[in-house]
């Protein structure tokens, strides 16, 4: 397996690290599962066609959270091009479950992939929703040509999911649908979060 150039980059003093906390799994014969502890804003692989996706909400144009931080870092232009894409329904750009695309902007990275996961306590299927946010997220990234990609922990946090059972789904989507990637990451904020999703790991793609 080829290794990649995955690093993090520090905007405000321009210099790049590698991520501390870091573990890796065969998903195929050529494709890495990777997860790590740090802020996905920052993260982008150096000269390729990378994309990190924001757990979004319908209407697409910010919001708290990692949809915030996405769109800070970005610059406005990721409003505007979010403005862009058509509403399938009076303000609603991207329905629960499905995944849109734009460029990164000022972002390292060179696109997002933005999605919607299941606000838990209200989704009449929590489960196949988050199922298909990662899966259609996947889905629209290869239609794109994207080889490196990078997920946070969808609807952990604002939409409630409990954590164990998310990872579990983001986990196991990925082990199906992920395996043609070259690297498909997951980038998490907190020590509790990756803790659960390294545990999920090791039970579902752990050797
Ligand atoms: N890098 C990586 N993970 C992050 C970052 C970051 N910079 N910031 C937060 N997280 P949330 P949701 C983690 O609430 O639950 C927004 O308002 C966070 O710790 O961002 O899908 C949208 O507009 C948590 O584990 O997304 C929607 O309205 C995970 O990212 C709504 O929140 C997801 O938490 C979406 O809620």
């Amino acid at each position: 397996v080829q290794k990649s150039r995955a690093c993090f980059s520090n905007m405000s003093s321009g210099d790049r690290r590698e991520s501390l906390s870091l573990v890796e799994f065969n998903l195929s014969s050529s494709s890495i599962l990777k997860i790590q502890k740090e802020d996905i804003t920052r993260w982008f692989v150096d000269g390729f066609s990378d994309a990190i996706v924001n757990p979004a909400n319908v209407r697409m144009l910010g919001g708290g959270g990692a949809d915030g931080a996405i769109h800070r870092a970005a610059g406005p232009q990721l409003k505007e091009a979010c403005y862009k894409v058509p509403e399938v329904q009076p303000g609603v750009r991207c329905p629960t479950g499905e995944a849109r695309i734009t460029l990164g902007f000022m972002l390292p990275a060179s696109h997002v992939i933005h999605t919607v996961g299941p606000i838990y306590d209200l989704d009449n299927n929590p489960e196949a929703s988050l199922k298909n946010a990662y899966r259609n997220s996947l889905r629209v990234a290869k239609d794109n040509n994207i080889q490196y990609i990078a997920f946070p922990a969808i609807s952990c946090g604002v939409y409630r999911y409990p954590l164990e059972e998310a990872a579990a789904i983001a986990i196991s989507t990925v082990k199906e649908f992920g395996g043609d990637f070259k690297e498909v990451h997951f980038v998490l904020f907190s020590d509790n979060i990756y803790d659960v999703w390294v545990k999920k790991a090791n039970e579902i793609v752990g050797q």
